[in-house]
């Protein structure tokens, strides 16, 4: 008789709220589908059966968050929430004031607005889309100044989030410390994969900007996943616990945006956390004008106190084994049937290369949402593109960016799908595999102005 594999660990849960799912018939999805302009993001999720297309806001909060929610503090001034959520933020990631915003891009947009001058630049790890978008409305350029590696899928670089300290100092160099409105420094890296950033390259970080007065804001949106790689990969981190290692990530820089929709295990929440008092001050005012008193920042108590209570789960290495876990099972399978993907494996999902997966198609022709929409076609699967389509316009020339990435992401929201649903995606994948070489690419038929992946529609070729 052979032996079991043994597996020394599990979810650190047990289930006690099922949401059913649906199933639905290709001849369905095929409707759903041109109905939807072969945008996932356009279809309704009620057509979805398993839904990757983010972890953002679609992670199951545990009956403490919940109970949390009962004790709400919905006064409009002066919310209890707010002041947990606050302790609770100084004492994980140690930055001394909160501004609470209703997500992320709510925080993006108050530090780009009160820190970029029309026609500075800001030097990062890669783009995102919702972060340059705003760097630009506010009159801003971004410059990639992240490591040749991260733009290579094949790279087993254990860092592909770090920044090219040479790359940086020319940048510096170039257009001078003093149009450079801060550095932003993004853990882990979405575009590049869910890539960390190594501690080792954000002390020089630190140190090369704190050379030139320039200050360095921290996207600590999967921050805690970061300090997970660091620990596992930095051996000088292997005896730190994840609070001392996301503090001391934190301390190198000067500000942080925040989407809590992510590691912190909510629905809907974020903040911009700073150690400036003058700034800080700017954006408490400021916050008012676009989201809402500073001590709510367009959130409900009972958001804030879910968002509090989050991190303290967030930080628990059962949980981040389990959920980086699962990514690397999924990671693994289709790396073992020889499917194109992002290695390393990153921390919110797995990323197929639609380069490699439909070399035939054009990057013109939209091989990673022509992806997207047969994966979903064949499976209900739902992912999301990560490639030309994300990349959008460059906001002076009007051309396409054309990213070297062209992915599909598989994102897993945290503590939502089992171990069964991973095989059936991975057996989905393998399908739409298995057929690659018949699949055609796109047209866009209908371009939004702004975040056009959102929004946008394409035809068949
Ligand atoms: N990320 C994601 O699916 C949701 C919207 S974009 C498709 O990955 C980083 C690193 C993010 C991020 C959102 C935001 C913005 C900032 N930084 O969505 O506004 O991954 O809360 O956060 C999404 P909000």
């Amino acid at each position: 008789m052979t032996k079991l594999t043994k597996r020394s660990w599990a979810e650190p849960f047990k289930i006690k709220v099922v949401e059913p799912l649906r199933m639905t018939t290709r001849e369905y999805r095929d409707e759903a589908l041109r109905e939807a302009g072969y945008n996932t993001f356009l279809l309704h999720s009620r057509d979805v059966y398993i839904d990757l297309l983010t972890d953002s806001g679609t992670n199951a909060m545990s009956d403490n968050q919940w109970a949390g929610m009962m004790m709400g503090d919905e006064a409009y001034a002066g919310s209890e929430n707010f002041y947990h959520l606050e302790m609770q933020m100084q004492r994980y990631y140690g930055y001394k004031y909160l501004v609470p915003t209703h997500q992320g891009r709510g925080a993006e947009h108050l530090i780009s607005r009160i820190l970029i001058k029309p026609g500075d630049f800001v030097p990062g790890n890669m783009y995102f889309t919702t972060t340059r978008l705003h760097q630009e409305l506010a009159g801003g350029t971004f410059i990639d100044v992240i490591i040749d590696e991260a733009h290579q899928p094949e790279s087993l670089h254990p860092f592909k989030g770090n920044i090219d300290i040479q790359k940086l100092a020319d940048a510096i160099k170039r257009v001078g410390a003093e149009h450079i409105s801060y550095v932003t420094v993004a853990a882990t890296v979405n575009m590049a994969g869910g890539q960390p950033i190594s501690m080792q390259n954000l002390r020089e970080i630190r140190k090369l900007t704190q050379q030139h007065g320039i200050k360095v804001v921290l996207d600590a949106t999967r921050a805690i996943e970061n300090a997970w790689f660091i620990k596992q990969r930095e051996p000088e981190f292997a005896q730190k616990s994840i609070p001392e290692i996301l503090h001391e990530m934190c301390s190198y820089t000067d500000a942080a945006t925040m989407s809590g929709k992510k590691d912190l295990l909510v629905n809907i929440g974020g903040f911009l956390a700073l150690n400036d008092f003058d700034i800080f001050e700017e954006a408490r005012n400021l916050v008012v004008v676009y989201e809402g008193l500073h001590t709510y920042g367009g959130l409900a108590g009972r958001d804030m106190e879910a968002m509090a209570r989050g991190m303290d789960e967030a930080v628990q290495e059962d949980h981040i084994r389990a959920r980086i876990g699962q990514v690397e099972y999924v990671g693994e399978r289709l790396l073992s049937i020889g499917v194109p993907i992002v290695q390393p494996i990153g921390g919110h999902a797995v990323f197929l290369d639609a380069k490699r997966f439909l070399p035939q198609i054009q990057q013109v022709e939209f091989p990673a949402q022509t992806l997207a929409a047969e994966l979903y076609l064949e499976s209900g699967v739902r992912t999301m593109e990560r490639g030309i389509v994300s990349a959008g316009r460059d906001a002076k020339t009007g051309e396409h960016h054309f990213p070297k990435l062209e992915l599909v992401r598989l994102t897993f929201p945290r503590r939502v799908y089992t171990q069964a649903h991973c095989d059936v995606v991975t057996e989905a994948v393998e399908a739409v595999y298995d057929r690659r070489e018949s699949i055609k690419g796109m047209r866009m038929s209908y371009e939004p102005k702004y975040l056009r992946f959102f929004q946008a529609r394409f035809d068949r070729m």
